[in-house]
């Protein structure tokens, strides 16, 4: 059988969602990293429910997202989930999706807005060789070509800008007091005793925050000035430490 193909940004905190799933069921495949542009005709031409990474090709089809990916993990007969076939489902289901639901859209989006906001304006020359690793060649070129042009368009797309990180900051600060909320119990995962996808979920989003030395790119990162002092006061924070934990444990 074709090994599946994973496309992804090699920053981009959803594709380490799905790659870290990819990993946890020590399914076999590809890491395909793609160009910031060429991302959304690849997924046209693969017929992908919708042209943002993650989306993974397999033999039956485009699994577009990384939570349909984490799903389509679950689903695969057992010879094919080499490494640790346990589960990750929650034991309530409903509760589960609600609680991933958040992190992809509240954490997820901004912790990228947060990060972004302060790297393109402080800093845009940081973000660029995250971006072109892993790319061949001629792409890094026309990445390093383009630049001056995917800046103002990424600022614009993702409406960044100093009032902008404060805004991500604040409901960043808000969403780790809900997590350590949940933690505050004194549970090892965020739904009770059992590792789940909802703790993958967490851990994937939150790490360029905590830094966890088995991320597979975050310690390349060069973070821009005020990222990084926020990153400093909020290292120990319960919620940033419950990250790192789950990074080693069960990365
Ligand atoms: N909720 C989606 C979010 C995916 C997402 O926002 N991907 C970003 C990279 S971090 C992207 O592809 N942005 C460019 C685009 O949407 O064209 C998921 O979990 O897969």
């Amino acid at each position: 059988m074709q090994k599946p193909v994973l496309y992804i940004f090699n920053i981009s905190h959803y594709c380490e969602k799905a790659r870290w799933a990819l990993d946890y069921f020590g399914i076999a495949h590809e890491v395909r990293h793609v160009m910031l542009g060429q991302h959304r005709s690849i997924a046209r031409r693969l017929g992908a429910a919708r042209g943002s990474v993650p989306f993974l090709q397999t033999g039956e089809g485009v699994i577009a997202g990384s939570s349909a990916i984490i799903d389509w993990c679950e689903a695969q007969p057992a010879s094919r989930q080499r490494a640790r076939p346990e589960t990750l489902a929650t034991d309530d289901p409903a509760m589960g999706r609600a609680l991933e639901q958040r992190l992809d859209d509240v954490i997820g989006v901004h912790v990228r807005r947060f990060y972004y906001s302060d790297a393109l304006t402080n800093a845009p020359a940081s973000v660029r060789p995250i971006f072109s690793n892993g790319l061949p060649l001629w792409q890094r070129m026309a990445v390093t070509i383009a630049w001056p042009r995917i800046v103002p368009m990424m600022l614009k797309g993702m409406d960044l800008g100093p009032a902008q990180g404060l805004q991500s900051q604040a409901i960043l600060e808000g969403e780790l007091a809900w997590l350590e909320g949940l933690l505050a119990d004194g549970r090892p995962y965020l739904t009770g005793n059992r590792w789940s996808r909802v703790d993958l979920t967490a851990a994937s989003l939150l790490a360029p925050l905590a830094g966890p030395k088995e991320h597979p790119v975050v310690s390349a990162v060069v973070f821009p000035p005020n990222v990084s002092k926020v990153m400093q006061a909020w290292a120990q924070r319960p919620a940033l430490r419950y990250v790192r934990d789950m990074y080693t444990r069960h990365r």
